[in-house]
């Protein structure tokens, strides 16, 4: 089926689409290269020919967590031998590995610890800041937050207010799944729910630090759950302004309570790439996120409304531990050769958006 001639209309004159018309794209009758092509106008006007990657490294501090998701391969029971947690010494190793790859930024997020205290996580962002004050700390989902709140007895404002003072610089836009309620009951019934992690982010922005939004998609949700969530940003992001980027992941079903669930078709994962940058009007970026997606895929998805493929990555292992077959790391090299093959030109960025100029 063709795209409708209204929608069309619509985009080219940046007006914002309705729910009903994310829901139409969404369709698997509907074209997905002419939803693609829609998008890939709609990522031109804001973004020009620029494709960002940045230079960053993962850093995992535990698996045991509280949680347990079902879409969750990475996370352990506390006391399972495959759980870990990692020394002070194994954390900071991973700052100076960092600081000697060149990389901008170190990307942290873990499980919810059962026994460890409020202090513990405090610490790692105090001492990695110490000890590396110009790397960029990227840290904790909302869901982690929210925990920190229950194990503090503080309020996500004066949790946040820490986090900042030891050193954090930004937050990732993990736990956010499917923010529809029956969707949460089946696949992560225990954690914050869709209110408790909008209202982190809410109160991150006005504390001024930057956020980023993901969607957990190809699982048990529908059409109009994806679109639902879409808009439920667009409207926090009309009030704040303080998401800088959306991140469509794929769901990988391996080593999963979900292992019955096949991988979606790449050409889906195409076309939700493109209707998030065609739903979500006042978000400045789209992150193809290879690993993800995959390399040929996420390069793919610069042509469908991305603009930003992430960063160098190594040590991933929450898509890694559940069948994600994308290499641990890709070069600078191979990301800008990447971006060049597909008719853009590669800019590196820090965690910010700014410009990193390395001569
Ligand atoms: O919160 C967990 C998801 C997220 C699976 O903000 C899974 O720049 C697929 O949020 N299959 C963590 N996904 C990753 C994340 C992220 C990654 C890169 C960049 C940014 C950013 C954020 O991964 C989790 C969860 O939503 N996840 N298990 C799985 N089996
Ligand atoms: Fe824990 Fe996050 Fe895995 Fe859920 S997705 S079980 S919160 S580590």
């Amino acid at each position: 089926m063709m795209i409708r001639s209204d929608i069309r209309d619509n985009v080219m004159a940046g007006r914002r689409l309705s729910a009903e018309e994310g829901e139409f794209l969404l369709s698997p009758l509907v074209d997905p290269h002419e939803v693609g092509e829609l998008a890939d106008a709609a990522r031109e006007k804001k973004n020009g020919p620029t494709v960002y990657y940045n230079l960053n490294l993962h850093l995992n501090p535990t698996n045991v967590c509280l949680y347990r998701c079902k879409f969750c391969a990475y996370s352990r029971d506390l006391g399972d031998p495959r759980g870990y947690v990692m020394s002070d010494e194994e954390i900071l190793a991973r700052g100076r590995e960092a600081t000697e790859a060149g990389c901008t930024e170190l990307h942290i997020v873990g499980g919810a610890h059962p026994e460890k205290p409020f202090e513990w996580y405090l610490g790692i962002i105090r001492r990695l800041h110490d000890s590396f004050p110009s790397l960029h700390l990227k840290a904790w989902t909302a869901v982690e937050i929210d925990h920190f709140t229950r194990i503090s007895g503080r309020s996500i404002k004066d949790v946040l207010q820490e986090f900042i003072e030891a050193g954090l610089g930004s937050m990732p836009g993990g736990g956010a799944e499917i923010f529809d309620p029956e969707v949460r009951r089946k696949i992560c019934p225990r954690k914050a729910d869709a209110d408790r992690w909008l209202e982190v982010h809410r109160t991150a922005h006005r504390l001024g630090l930057r956020t980023n939004a993901t969607m957990l998609y190809g699982h048990v949700e529908t059409v109009r759950q994806r679109i639902d969530h879409l808009v439920r940003l667009r409207e926090l992001q009309d009030g704040t302004g303080g998401f800088q980027a959306f991140v469509p992941l794929k769901f990988h079903p391996a080593n999963t309570l979900m292992s019955h669930l096949r991988p979606g078709a790449a050409i889906e994962d195409l076309r939700m790439t493109a209707v998030s940058r065609l739903m979500l009007d006042n978000f400045d970026h789209i992150k193809a996120y290879w690993i993800s997606l995959g390399v040929g895929p996420a390069q793919a998805a610069l042509a469908y409304g991305a603009d930003d493929l992430d960063g160098t990555v190594r040590h991933e292992r929450i898509h890694h531990d559940a069948g994600a077959a994308s290499p641990d790391t890709l070069s600078v090299d191979r990301l800008c050769r990447l971006i060049v093959e597909a008719g853009r030109e590669p800019v590196e960025r820090d965690s910010l958006y700014r410009r990193v100029d390395r001569k």
